[in-house]
């Protein structure tokens, strides 16, 4: 489905280089190492948990690839770890959320421009479309640019936030990542219509439906919804379907509630085999490249562990001082409070 009609000259770019196709090979390598290397730290109980995106790598990194750090901003849900590595989001900050070393990781979200890991399902879709509609009343060209699942998409938040965005013209991409699953329950249980993007027109969206496992489609997709968004023609919905082969987290047990057969069946060629073959067959790449690209990505997750079991814990009142610009009385009632029990002053 494309109901986004052609964005005229100045909006999307064209064609990729052969550079910009390397380096979403890399970035998805980096992705996909420290994405499986993150179940065994929290097996071998360097973190307590986390929510892997194994599959997702295209959808991630070709989406992630396309902000423009200098003014747009993302909301992630708990699975975007290869959006952030992708904006360049200090990776040993950004995995200290999942250490539970500090609620919303050690990154600057003004400074990085990804707003903290949210666990609400689709809580950061409200954030998102608040934030860009601030955009417009400011006059700035920044876009918003948020993700949720198929699950999420039944939550009433969605339906606020697509149309409030719609009446506003808010500059907002709706990225959904299709994985088959909302923990245990499929897609086609809870996703009415099986389409997210076809409820895009109820809203007067245009909504793109895409393989979200061709990190080459993601990129262009997300690009020319950006061009969109950034002219002031409100928002666009990207349905990116994808799978998701792991777990829903380190704590849920797949085997209860489908088959290793299923599982084959459903999750299709595997987005990081895909671009290296499309790689091999252009002839832009070549098995040299591919080992450096996992050498670089082994280092980079060896370097990342390494920080995360120096990182100690936080003064546990640091809680209390971000949640308002100015504190309120009632925030330093509970600051004190909390004081008096834990830190018995
Ligand atoms: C408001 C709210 N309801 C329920 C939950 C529990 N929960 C966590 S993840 C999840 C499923 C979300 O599925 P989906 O939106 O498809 O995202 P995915 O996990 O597949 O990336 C649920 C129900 C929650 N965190 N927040
Ligand atoms: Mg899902």
């Amino acid at each position: 489905m494309d109901t986004l009609l052609p964005v005229a000259s100045g909006g999307a770019a064209g064609p990729l280089t052969a550079d910009e196709l390397r380096e979403l090979y890399s970035l998805m390598v980096a992705v996909r190492h420290l994405d499986t290397s993150a179940i065994a730290w929290q097996r071998q109980g360097i973190i307590p948990g986390y929510a892997p995106e194994l599959g997702q790598e295209a959808a991630q990194v070709g989406s992630g690839y396309a902000v423009d750090t200098t003014r747009d901003f993302v909301f992630p849900t708990y699975r975007e770890m290869g959006v952030a590595r992708t904006m360049g989001v200090d990776m040993v900050a950004y995995m200290s959320t999942h250490k539970a070393t500090w609620h919303g990781g050690l990154y600057n979200p003004m400074e990085s421009r990804l707003a903290p890991i949210q666990a609400v399902v689709a809580g950061s879709v409200l954030h998102a479309v608040g934030w860009a509609h601030g955009q417009t009343l400011d006059s700035q060209d920044g876009v918003a640019l948020t993700y949720f699942g198929d699950g999420a998409s039944s939550q009433g938040d969605v339906h606020e936030a697509m149309n409030f965005a719609a009446v506003m013209k808010a500059p907002v991409v709706f990225f959904v990542q299709n994985n088959g699953w909302a923990i245990s329950v499929p897609t086609e249980r809870q996703v009415a219509g099986g389409s997210v993007a076809a409820r895009a027109a109820g809203y007067g969206i245009p909504a793109l439906k895409i393989d979200g496992d061709d990190v080459v489609a993601v990129l262009e997709a997300t690009r020319r919804a950006f061009a969109h968004a950034r002219s002031g023609n409100g928002p666009v919905l990207i349905e990116a379907m994808t799978y998701r082969r792991g777990p829903h987290s380190t704590s849920d047990d797949p085997g209860r509630y489908r088959s290793l057969d299923e599982e084959r069946d459903e999750s299709g060629i595997d987005p990081l085999e895909r671009l290296r073959q499309r790689l091999l067959a252009d002839g832009i790449a070549d098995e040299a490249f591919f080992a450096e690209a996992l050498a670089a990505a082994k280092a980079e997750e060896e370097q990342i562990r390494t920080g995360i079991q120096a990182l100690g814990s936080r003064p546990g009142t640091e809680m209390f001082d971000l949640v308002f610009q100015e504190t309120t009385p009632a925030l330093q009632a509970q600051a004190a409070n909390w004081r008096e029990e834990s830190e018995h002053v």
